[in-house]
Formats: structure tokens, sequence, C-alpha cells
């Protein structure tokens, strides 16, 4: 029998920005009808088309919506770990990332919100699971993650099959006990570093399918700078991984 979601406790929507000020308002609205008793906290780089205005003016009329005013654009990964921090010292149970620019659709996060309430300790919305999909995106898009999940896959040994993807929930423990403090990975690299620090530590990782759609408005921030870093780190922890593992093999033998 699927548990009882009110038993989870407060969630905290996170939600990166950097020029989306054609979207906040739009994600923000679908959340809360999606997920009423969520909070949300945008994280704003300054971004220079107004966001962090608008996330302002969100907030002031809905009590669940806090915004933080960031001094400018540091990366994905930074503005991240600063809304995990503020969730944790807030007290949250249950820590969401999600984008701003529609990709994710907050009408599917009661399906991590289960999974976590069945037992997983970190839920990864996937593309590369049974019923999960693409909307929109071009095969050049498709193949870099694809291809980025593979080599991670083959590397670190590990069975998630969309390790690039950044709809994830955690619970408030899993965060704590991931030494966050270590993280230095900035774009597409700060997912994997996430699931790879949890399965490391022990916790339970499931991934639950997800329709991921294209933006159809702003830009993306992706670029080949972030594909590079990806690829470079992915493959140091791939390398420390193996020699672990064989030094483990030569001190039991
Ligand atoms: N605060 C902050 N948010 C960022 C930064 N870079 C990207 N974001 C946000 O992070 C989310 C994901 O960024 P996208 O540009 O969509 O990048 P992506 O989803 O990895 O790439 P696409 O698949 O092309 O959409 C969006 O909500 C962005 O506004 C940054 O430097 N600072
Ligand atoms: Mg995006």
């Amino acid at each position: 029998m699927a548990a009882d979601l009110a038993a989870l406790g407060s969630v905290l929507v996170i939600i990166p920005t950097y020029n989306e000020s054609q979207n906040i308002e739009s994600i923000t609205n679908r959340l809360r009808k999606a997920v009423p008793e969520a909070h949300i906290l945008v994280a704003d780089d300054n971004s220079p088309d107004g966001t962090g205005k608008i996330a302002a003016r969100l907030a002031e009329s809905d009590e669940n919506i806090h915004v933080m005013h960031r001094r400018g654009k540091q990366g994905l990964g930074a503005a991240y770990l600063a809304g995990f921090e503020w969730g944790l010292d807030n007290g949250y149970d249950v820590l969401v990332q999600h984008d701003a620019d529609g990709s994710h659709q907050p009408e599917q996060l009661p399906r991590h919100l289960q999974a976590l309430a069945d037992g997983a300790d970190m839920v990864k919305g996937s593309r590369w699971v049974a019923g999960g999909s693409v909307v929109n995106w071009p095969k050049s898009r498709v193949l870099i993650s694809r291809g980025g999940s593979l080599w991670t896959r083959a590397w670190l040994g590990i069975k998630v099959k969309d390790a690039t993807g950044g709809f994830n929930a955690f619970k408030a423990d899993t965060l704590r006990g991931m030494d966050l403090d270590e993280v230095a990975s900035a774009g597409y690299c700060f997912q994997i570093d996430l699931v790879w620090r949890a399965i490391k530590h022990g916790f339970k990782v499931v991934e639950v399918p997800i329709e991921f759609v294209e933006r159809e408005f702003g830009d993306s921030k992706m670029n080949r700078n972030i594909v590079v870093e990806a690829l470079i780190r992915t493959t140091l922890w791939g390398v420390q991984h193996r020699f672990s593992q064989l030094a483990g093999l030569f001190k039991r033998g």
C-alpha cells in the first residue's frame, strides 16, 4: 500500500533562475496548484531581465513563496547549494530541485513525493526509464543526455538511467548526510555529483518517469564548457572509484 504523503512533512521546491522573466510566474502558479502545501524558494542570480523583481512581487502576495536575491550569476550548482542551506536552516523536511523553464512538470511532483514516502532517500525524475519521455528536444540534446548517462554508468558503476536529470527530490537527512560542503561542480555535472554522493553515502535512490519538455521561452544556459566539465569530473570520479575498488581487492586478497 502507498505510504501517506502527509507524513513526509514540509516540502520546499527550489527554483534557480537566471533570466526567466517569461517563465517564472507560470511555473510558480502551476506548482502552487499541483502541490498547494509546498513552499517555493526562487534563487535568483540578479537576473538582468528582472526575474528577481517578478519573484519578489509574487512572494509579497503569497506566503508560500520566498525569494533569495543573489549577487550575480554563479552557476546553477551554487544557487542550489545556497537554496539547500536555506531550506535546511528553515526546517523543511523535503527539498526539491525544479527548473523554471517549463522543462519539468509541476504536475508530476506528487510522484516524486510518493516515492520518498514509500522509502526512497533521493528521487530522480528520469527521462530514460519506462514511461519517461522528452518533448521537442533536438536529436543532439538527446544524444548528449543519453551519452552522458551511459558514460556515468560505465565509469561509476551505478544503475541510474538519467544521471544528468535536474528534477530531483531529497529527504532533508539525505542532504545533511552527503557532505554538500565538498561539492564544486557547477553545471550538469552538479546533478551527477549529487546522485553519486547520495549513492556513495549509502542512500536509497529511486528513479521515477518524467516527461521533459523543451523550453518555449528564454534561452538555455547549457554550453560546451558545461558538457566538458561533466566529462572531466565524471571520468576523474570514475578513475578514483576504480582505484579504490582495486585497492579493496588487494587488501582482501
Ligand atoms: N540562479 C541561477 N540559476 C541558473 C543559472 N544557470 C541556470 N539557471 C537556472 O537553472 C535552470 C536550468 O537552466 P537551463 O538554462 O534551462 O539549463 P538546462 O535545463 O540545464 O538546459 P536545457 O536543457 O537546455 O534547458 C533554469 O531555471 C535556469 O534559469 C545560474 O547561474 N544561476
Ligand atoms: Mg532547461
